[in-house]
């Protein structure tokens, strides 16, 4: 990969798909250097004093959204998988508290998503996240002032971690228009087995953007149903829009080291891993700086405002 940005046959690949996997993006030593700091940072946070919060994406629970989560847009905080059985008729399969609320799996075990602030308070990943490379990229995308606005290590635990369902990114990280992007980073292989993730092609071009997570008035957090004349992402691009799940989901397994851009519009999901291996990778995601950006979504962009990709040299 040169870091002159994406070739036509990617920018083909991209516009009809709406992702995009790149094996080899970063070195292997980059790989390693970024799982020891994950293994450093999940093995050391402090587990005194930590609300325990688990991380729950509003399908069946309420959406995660207390002040740990909500002020975590210049922090790197831990959150935990859910405690419950991953499924109702399995006495066996556990998450990572006990019915009655204890932790029953050692706490770097037990951690769902490390977020949100990875980018900047990290400094191998700040390091490998404002890069030539990855500011090359976004101008082919088309961005014109590539914000970095969140960052995330998912673990997908052993055994626990649980499934992503199906979503849009531009629903959880919305601006007007929607411009949210995905740089994913495997730093693991992954797999059927472990969880990798699935794509439902071409459906950034007809699935709009339906709704979008706000911070509520009364506290927390809640989807608010995009309003008639807000910019959903087909219909400024004059696409038609669709209902359902298309033509069904494309698995998209990688090795250690790949990137997978993912549209923010383009409908994907992971399953659970009940494999015995861990399945880390490293995400962050991209927004168009020059869009308005609303103050009821619920991340803020923190002091001195989203990290500019258009900061870093191009070498
Ligand atoms: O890594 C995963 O399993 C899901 C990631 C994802 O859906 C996202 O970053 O939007």
């Amino acid at each position: 990969m040169t870091i002159t940005g994406l070739t036509s046959e990617q920018l083909s690949f991209w516009e009809e798909n709406g992702y995009l996997i790149i094996p080899d993006a970063i070195s292997q030593e980059v790989v390693k250097e970024l799982v020891d700091e994950t293994a450093k940072l999940l093995n050391e946070f402090p587990l005194e004093g930590h609300p325990m919060t688990k991380f729950t994406t509003g399908d069946g629970d309420k959406h995660i959204g207390d002040d740990y989560f909500l002020n975590s847009n210049d922090k790197v905080r831990f959150f935990f998988e859910k405690g419950l059985p991953l499924h109702p008729s399995s006495s066996l399969l556990k998450g990572a508290f006990s019915s009655t609320g204890e932790l029953i799996k050692p706490k770097a075990k037990a951690i769902n998503k490390i977020g949100h602030a990875l980018h900047t308070n990290s400094p191998p990943f700040a390091k490998m996240t404002m890069t030539p490379l990855n500011r090359s990229i976004a101008k082919s995308l088309g961005f014109r002032d590539p914000n970095v606005m969140q960052s995330m290590i998912i673990c997908k635990q052993p055994e626990i971690g649980g499934a992503v369902l199906s979503h849009q990114d531009s629903t959880f990280l919305y601006t007007d228009p929607p411009s949210a992007v995905g740089f994913w980073y495997a730093l693991e292989d992954t797999t059927p087995e472990n969880g990798c993730l699935s794509f439902v092609p071409g459906s950034h071009k007809w699935a709009p953007i339906k709704k979008r997570l706000v911070r509520l008035p009364e506290g927390g957090t809640g989807f608010e149903d995009l309003k008639e004349g807000q910019a959903n992402g087909v219909r400024e691009k004059g696409g038609v829009e669709r209902e359902g799940e298309g033509d069904g989901f494309v698995l998209g397994p990688v090795k250690k080291g790949s990137l997978v851009l993912i549209h923010g519009s383009v409908l994907h999901q992971s399953e659970k891993n009940l494999s015995p291996n861990s399945r880390w990778i490293y995400t962050f995601h991209v927004i168009e700086g020059e869009y308005p950006y609303d103050e009821r979504n619920w991340l803020q962009p923190p002091e001195g405002g989203f990290s500019r990709l258009n900061d870093v040299e191009l070498a």
